[in-house]
């Protein structure tokens, strides 16, 4: 299949894009949003640097490379070997990480969290961008590997449920159908909660919904269930990735990671050559920064191509 490298690359450096464009008003009202970033046609990027949800990406990536696929306890251990407080991580996955660099099991650590509930939070879907990328021709593999790489961090099915969708939305980008993207999705999820924030996407996408409904009825929050279905919304209400992840960002809530994982689909439907210039430009270099996420891009589409 002629699939392009530009889509793999595209996918991680959109996360991280969207994620960096996000990071500044994390947790703003929509209002305080505008304020930082004005009414201005492209946004300035302010400093770059991006947060817990790409320093996550970078370690999925890495694993799966290393592998040539998935390694639960080598996947916990990139998360742990990366690790930096100052990227600002959820409390679960910094519990769950603790106990795993303390000796529990990765398969075990993640199910001690919320009373024994494991946390349905935004953290695996936001960094679940290389499993889209890597498994976009095989959706049952796909879900399998969104879950695993899931229970790391988050057990609670909800948590899973959401990578899972995130990752096949991001597949389905790779191959270029948006059209029927939120029925294929429909088909694909088997939680209701899930499929009933799809239906919803798809009456506020034929109501020509505002923010105010987009926030309420779909959600800015940090539960993986008030976020991915805001993402994917973003990404099919518009026809460019700029758009799209300035729409995410300025509905305010978890601003970083909603404009995260809007980015990873968009750059995988668009490519990276769509991403505003200005954006990658500002986005932040270093050890892992740009350069070497793109690289991580290209290294999986070339296993994955056998090139
Ligand atoms: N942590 C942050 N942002 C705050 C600090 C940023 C600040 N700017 C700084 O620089 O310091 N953002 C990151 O956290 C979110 C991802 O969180 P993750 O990894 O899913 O963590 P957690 O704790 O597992 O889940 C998030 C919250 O969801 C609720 N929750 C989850 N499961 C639950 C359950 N079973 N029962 C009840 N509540 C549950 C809790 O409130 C969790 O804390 C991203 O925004 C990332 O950017
Ligand atoms: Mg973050
Ligand atoms: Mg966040």
């Amino acid at each position: 299949m002629g699939l392009d490298v530009d889509k793999f690359t595209g996918a991680l450096i959109g996360s991280a894009v969207g994620d960096a464009l996000g990071a500044p008003v994390e947790g703003y009202s929509r209002g305080k949003v505008r304020s930082v970033y004005g009414e201005g046609e492209e946004w300035a990027m302010k400093s770059g640097r991006y947060t817990d949800d790409t320093q996550m990406m970078i370690g999925v990536a890495e694993s799966l490379i290393e592998n040539r696929g998935f390694n639960g306890a080598d996947m916990a251990l990139k998360f742990i070997q990366n690790y930096d407080e100052r990227r600002g991580y959820g409390p679960g996955s910094k519990e769950a990480l603790r106990r795993i660099s303390e000796g529990e099991s990765w398969e075990e650590a993640s199910k001690k969290l919320f009373g024994g509930n494991g946390s349905y939070g935004n953290g695996a879907a936001m960094r679940i961008a290389p499993v889209g990328i890597f498994y976009y021709d095989d959706a049952e593999v796909l879900r399998a590997i969104a879950y695993k790489s899931s229970h790391i961090t988050h057990s609670h099915v909800l948590g899973k449920e959401g990578a899972a969708l995130q990752a096949y939305s991001i597949a389905l980008a790779v191959r270029g159908q948006k059209e029927d993207m939120l029925s294929r999705l429909k088909e694909f999820v088997k939680s209701e909660a899930y499929k009933e924030k799809i239906t919803k996407a798809e009456q506020l996408l034929d109501k020509g919904a505002n923010e105010g409904d987009i926030i309420r009825e779909l959600g800015t929050g940090e539960a993986a269930f008030n976020s991915v279905p805001t993402a994917i919304y973003s990404f099919i209400r518009f026809n460019s990735f700029k758009d799209a992840v300035t729409y995410a960002v300025s509905l305010g809530g978890d601003t970083d990671t909603i404009g995260a994982m809007t980015g990873a689909i968009s750059g995988a439907f668009y490519g990276e050559g769509a991403i505003p210039k200005g954006w990658i430009g500002k986005l932040e270099e270093g050890e892992k920064g740009k350069s070497y996420i793109k690289r991580l891009g290209e290294v999986l589409y070339r296993i994955k191509m056998q090139l």
